[in-house]
């Protein structure tokens, strides 16, 4: 018994994070085919730290029929080509592209949050997997929502360049030691300089002068927690290879004293309280990385508001925010729709 599923773009970071998490968490595999671009085809690609391997086909002659489900980390002017072609022959794709994700008739899932929403899948055949700064963030107000309902968010991002992808990786190190050999810094992949650097840019710039990054943090909130919350989103790219970081701010229709709040998040799904108000006693991107939690620090009240609470959340973008949220997808509809596991 198992699945027999294909992960689209597995010689990229999120395609690698995928294959080891489902080696990890003993996903059910009746067979696994790995597929990317025909610049990889015949590549063999690790799965994890299993020491086993997997050859990549071509996606572009790939026969999608037979194929239980399939997670695509393509980008999404290829899901457009390809995803179109798995869901028709009986696929059940999982897309980490932003391209379905606003659409009404493709859920859009974190399973700690709206698992139910997943039933819906079986009008294109396609579940979409959210922006990794709108997963964890998510993650972390749920449980509040749900005891005190959550008016507003006001969200810092402090994003790492692997949301970039390897491009963002290699240019992150290379113009560090272009710094300190004095050599001339390439700029390619940002817009400015990321080593020693910030910068307030993620995405294009849409019309009103906020990001596309910025915009997905406050469409995607609305479509996976409440359409009622409001989100204002300001995203920043920071030189840490994994791990984004957010400050977050909120405000409540009802009281919810910081106390009763990490009592609440220590108990939640997918969150890990780590709190100590104490040197040290919160979490930081570093620390994250390779965990599958949503961080949680720095819980306190913000009085300059009613009813409003202040937290630091961080998580894993590559898992959390990508791989492991679209493998949680495919392990809820197996037990809820294709029970083959
Ligand atoms: C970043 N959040 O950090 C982006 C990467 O819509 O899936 C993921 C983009 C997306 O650059």
């Amino acid at each position: 018994m198992g699945y027999r599923i294909v992960v689209a773009g597995a010689t990229g970071n999120v395609g690698r994070e995928v294959l080891a998490i489902l080696a990890e968490r003993e996903f059910p595999i009746a067979e696994l085919a790995a597929v990317a671009s025909s610049r990889s085809q015949g590549d063999e690609v690790e799965i994890g730290d299993t020491g086993k391997t997997v050859k990549c086909q071509n996606i572009e002659n790939f026969d999608w029929s037979g194929w239980d489900m399939a997670i695509f980390a393509i980008g999404s002017d290829a899901t457009a080509i390809h995803a179109p072609k798995a869901a028709a022959a009986g696929c059940v794709v999982i897309d980490n592209s932003s391209l379905y994700r606003m659409d009404p008739d493709v859920p859009l899932i974190v399973p700690e949050v709206n698992p139910d929403a997943i039933d819906g899948y079986t009008k294109r055949n396609i579940i979409a997997n959210p922006n990794c700064s709108t997963a964890q963030m998510v993650v972390a107000l749920k449980p509040l929502h749900d005891a005190a309902k959550i008016k507003r968010v006001v969200v810092s991002t402090y994003q790492s360049v692997s949301g970039a992808g390897k491009a963002g990786m290699d240019e992150l190190w290379n113009q560090t030691r272009q710094i300190f050999v004095g050599d001339e810094k390439d700029i390619k992949k940002f817009t400015k300089q990321i080593a020693f650097n910030v910068i307030p840019h993620i995405d294009k710039f849409l019309d009103d002068g906020s990001t596309k990054e910025e915009w997905k943090m406050v469409a995607e909130t609305k479509k996976i927690l409440d359409p009622k919350i409001k989100v204002t989103a300001t995203c920043v790219r920071v030189p840490v290879f994994v791990g984004h970081s957010e400050a977050i701010n909120i405000e409540m229709e009802k009281e919810l004293p910081a106390e009763e709040a990490q009592r609440i998040l220590r108990e939640a799904p997918g969150v890990m309280l780590v709190d100590k108000r104490e040197d040290g006693g919160y979490i930081t991107p570093v620390e994250c990385v390779g965990d599958y939690a949503t961080f949680v620090s720095r819980v306190r009240d913000d009085s300059t508001v009613d009813n409003g609470l202040n937290l630091w959340c961080v998580s894993d973008n590559l898992r959390k925010g990508a791989a492991l949220n679209a493998v949680q997808i495919a392990e809820l509809l197996g037990r809820r729709h294709l029970k083959k596991g």
